[in-house]
């Protein structure tokens, strides 16, 4: 047994062996887990502890199989995009959801704290868009609907406290995730996914930048993703990288804003249309109405054009702040 097992875990392993039914029992080893310390000396009682998980787990949802189905959250996507929080126990997801949005999750310094789903809206600029805090992902009770949401999301961020071994837990996340057939990364060619499996685009997030040690937890973070995923780190509590943030979600939604007007009218920049990047004149002139579409004679550009103002046909490709007056 290694040393410097801090009080709190042997609490929950004396619950842990007076729990009766196999939830009592995963409940326990969960915080058992989460609780202990992660380095190198612990590795084997974690893997222990998971097997145990593991295994209680499948007994409980045997029991409640019958009980448990049509049990599902579904959270409308709202805004420009919907953005899933995946982190363990304790990162800070919910820190962030309550610094960010108008959201009042329960933030606490015990693990498990988040039982079900909330939204809340990030501002950015002119759009808004949708952060949803989540129970931690190794959180069984959640497992009949969770792989769901993550898989539905349009953005994972992928939150790692900067206040521990960062590779221990994306090592935990990656396991989990691949547990639920989901692919971090972007698309590549002629990467032919197995039937089941989705991509999901994910944000490294280190959070907690401001505690002791982040900064070389930090390092760690970026050399084991950097290349292949984009990582930031933040500090919810101080407010620190969080513009940053939301610059990267905002690029990793692949989307771009463009503002429509009529023929001799004001542009108004308070309004963006928002539209997956690659979308034509002709795709910005059916979400101001759909049968627009169809009338749409041709419109003139101020932005992507050779020159301002400049005449382009209905096929034409937008870019990112693109003025688009609208000829019917
Ligand atoms: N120092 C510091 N502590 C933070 C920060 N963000 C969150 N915490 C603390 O970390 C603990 C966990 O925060 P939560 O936001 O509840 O963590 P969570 O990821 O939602 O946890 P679960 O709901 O159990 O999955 C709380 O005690 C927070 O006060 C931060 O930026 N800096
Ligand atoms: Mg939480």
């Amino acid at each position: 047994m290694p040393a410097n097992l801090p009080p709190q875990y042997f609490e929950a392993e004396k619950v842990y062996r007076q729990a009766k039914t196999p939830e009592e029992k995963v409940e326990a080893l969960e915080t058992m887990l989460a609780i202990m310390p992660k380095h190198k000396g612990t590795d084997k009682l974690r893997a222990d502890l998971r097997r145990r998980i593991a295994k209680f787990s499948e007994e409980a949802q045997r029991r409640t199989s019958v009980s448990r189905k049509g049990s599902a959250y579904n959270i409308r996507k709202e805004g420009a995009g919907q953005v899933v929080l995946v982190g363990l126990p304790n990162a800070g997801k919910s820190q962030l959801v309550s610094t960010l949005t108008d959201a009042f999750p329960a933030v606490a310094d015990y693990p498990y704290a988040t039982k079900v789903p909330l939204p809340g809206m990030i501002r950015f600029e002119n759009i808004q868009i949708q952060l949803l805090d989540m129970p931690p992902i190794t959180d069984r009770e959640a497992k009949p609907w969770f792989s769901h949401l993550l898989r539905n999301a349009d953005v994972l961020l992928i939150v790692v406290n900067l206040g521990e071994d960062p590779l221990i837990q994306l090592e935990d996340m990656f396991a989990e995730l691949e547990g639920m057939k989901i692919k971090l990364g972007g698309e590549e060619v002629g990467d032919e996914l197995a039937p089941g499996i989705v991509r999901k685009r994910p944000l490294v997030v280190g959070s907690k930048s401001d505690l002791d040690g982040s900064d070389e937890h930090y390092r760690m973070l970026s050399a084991r993703c950097g290349g292949e995923f984009p990582v930031v780190a933040i500090s919810a509590k101080e407010g620190t990288g969080l513009e940053e943030m939301n610059r990267a979600i905002y690029k990793m939604l692949n989307i771009i804003r463009v503002y429509t007007k009529s023929p001799g009218k004001k542009t108004d920049f308070d309004e963006p249309v928002v539209l997956k990047r690659g979308s034509t004149v002709e795709d910005a002139a059916q979400s101001v109405h759909k049968d627009f579409r169809n009338r749409l004679r041709y419109a003139q550009i101020w932005g992507s054009g050779k020159y301002d103002g400049q005449r382009v046909k209905r096929e034409h490709i937008l870019e990112d702040g693109d003025v688009v007056e609208l000829h019917a």
